[in-house]
């Protein structure tokens, strides 16, 4: 195959998603960018270009849609949407987690869905792609209703998940109170007690340590071996973090252990500028104890921190940016402000949070780029080894799981930037992610034959 005929079958692949998946804007957008990367590799290697290997990859295995009704603390009856893609299971299980936010449609999932694929086989832990939620807005609901809602879920979502099928974890609006409710649910349904059949659980019942951690922690370890590589390191800097989230909340931690000052927080009100750096205990305080806001932690912090309504935190000059709230988050003119800041690396915490035009502005001025499905691939390769110990009923000692986690975000940056290399873009995350993510998926469909 030439060059020219491969960006042919492409661009004609390109309309033929838009047209069989209309209304999708968010999964055209995540397979439109894998798409952008593949023309080196499908010329070089013919054999991954066959048997309609890519347009298998962007049509999921199976999609389930499901109708949710609970009875809110009022007594009313209330209708969600339940969603589960289960997109690619050649390497492994369907892995991949649950959002609960209003914003989630069939699109949502399926570019979560999509990436995923490629994340996981990032990590080499042998876990397929999947993802999964509902447009429940946990905000201001009870626990008793989060409950009865996560208990109304899983009484569909049962009969699909398994620990040897499909293994759903966190996202937004799911975290380890909303995944004791669902692994509860499955508990009492299928009356088994099967460890791996979610991951993210408590570590009192077969949660792995430093999954919580494992997400923000492994982006910061990311960050740094970006910055490694250019000769500099994070020691001293001062960082950018968007959304005050799970991701957002390990993110800082990691930035102050290794030297560097998280200046900001946000959520979808508004952000937090702090000039002494984030108060780990506060935020913590507040957003994992209180469940509240960072308009709260500007009013109890004290003058070095104010409180922007509205607005973004890209805003704020600094030497790097951890986007760790949502998709598409950081546009264009946030790129230019960000590159007029001075900002030196963006590490992606959150799932596609960079445009693709602000990704371009951030690469043309020499910005060093990690996308999420390399950058925060360390939330799923922890909830791998929460599988593995949940198959070998081990608990592995957190400095294990931290370790392992290290490791695996260390080979991680070194399968991307060898394949960047390889396909003569030299630092080039993006192509290395997307095609070392394509072609370890893409052996392993080949070799089981056409399904
Ligand atoms: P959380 O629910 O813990 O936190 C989400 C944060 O992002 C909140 O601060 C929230 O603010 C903000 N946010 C969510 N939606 C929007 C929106 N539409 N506009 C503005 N702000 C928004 O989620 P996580 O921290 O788990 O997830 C954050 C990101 O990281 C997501 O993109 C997720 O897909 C990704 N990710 C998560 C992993 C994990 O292990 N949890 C693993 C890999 C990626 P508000 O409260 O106002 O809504
Ligand atoms: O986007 C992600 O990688 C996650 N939300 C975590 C998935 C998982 O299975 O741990």
């Amino acid at each position: 195959m030439t060059a020219a005929s491969t960006q042919e079958r492409l661009a004609a692949l390109q309309k033929e998603i838009v047209r069989r998946n209309p209304a999708q804007p968010e999964f055209h957008q995540a397979a439109s960018e894998v798409l952008q990367s593949l023309e080196p590799v499908l010329t070089a290697r013919p054999e991954l270009a066959e048997a309609a290997l890519i347009e298998r990859l962007l049509e999921p295995e199976r999609q389930v849609v499901f109708r949710v009704s609970w009875q809110d603390d009022e007594g009313r009856a209330r209708v969600n949407r339940g969603f589960r893609v289960e997109f690619n299971s050649a390497p492994g299980p369907y892995k991949g987690g649950l959002r609960f936010h209003p914003s989630v449609n069939l699109s949502v999932v399926k570019f979560l869905g999509f990436e995923q694929i490629f994340k996981n086989a990032l990590t080499g832990l042998g876990v397929g792609g999947g993802k999964g939620g509902s447009d429940f807005d946990p905000r201001g609901r009870s626990d008793a209703e989060v409950m009865r809602f996560c208990q109304a879920f899983t009484t569909e979502l049962y009969r699909h998940i398994g620990a040897g099928t499909d293994v759903p974890a966190g996202d937004i609006g799911v975290g380890s109170r909303e995944i004791g409710f669902l692994f509860g649910q499955y508990r009492r349904i299928t009356n088994r007690w099967e460890a791996g059949v979610l991951t993210g659980k408590g570590t009192g019942w077969g949660g792995s340590q430093g999954r919580t951690q494992a997400t923000g922690y492994g982006n910061v370890l990311f960050l740094a071996e970006m910055l490694r590589r250019r000769g500099q390191d994070l020691a001293g800097r001062q960082a950018l973090v968007s959304g005050s989230g799970n991701v957002a909340i390990y993110t800082v931690e990691k930035l102050h252990e290794l030297g560097a000052r998280a200046l900001t927080v946000s959520d979808s009100a508004g952000y937090v500028v702090d000039e002494k750096g984030i108060d780990l205990e506060l935020l913590k305080q507040i957003k994992e104890v209180e469940r509240g806001r960072v308009r709260d932690y500007a009013e109890r912090r004290g003058a070095s921190a104010v409180y922007v309504p509205g607005g973004s935190v890209w805003e704020v000059p600094a030497d790097v940016a951890l986007p760790s709230a949502t998709q598409n988050e950081l546009n264009v003119a946030d790129a230019l402000t960000l590159v007029r800041g001075g900002v030196q690396a963006v590490s992606e915490g959150a799932n596609m949070p960079v445009t693709p035009e602000a990704v371009r502005i951030l690469r043309d001025a020499g910005v060093a780029y990690g996308p999420g499905k390399a950058a925060n691939a360390g939330g799923v390769a922890v909830s791998a080894l929460e599988m593995r110990q949940n198959s070998g009923r081990e608990t592995w000692p957190r400095e294990r799981v931290e370790n392992e986690l290290a490791s695996v975000m260390r080979d991680i940056h070194e399968v991307c930037w060898q394949t960047a290399e390889r396909y003569g873009t030299p630092g080039d995350y993006v192509t290395g992610a997307n095609v070392a993510g394509f072609e370890r998926v893409t052996e392993a469909m080949l070799a089981q034959g056409l399904l």
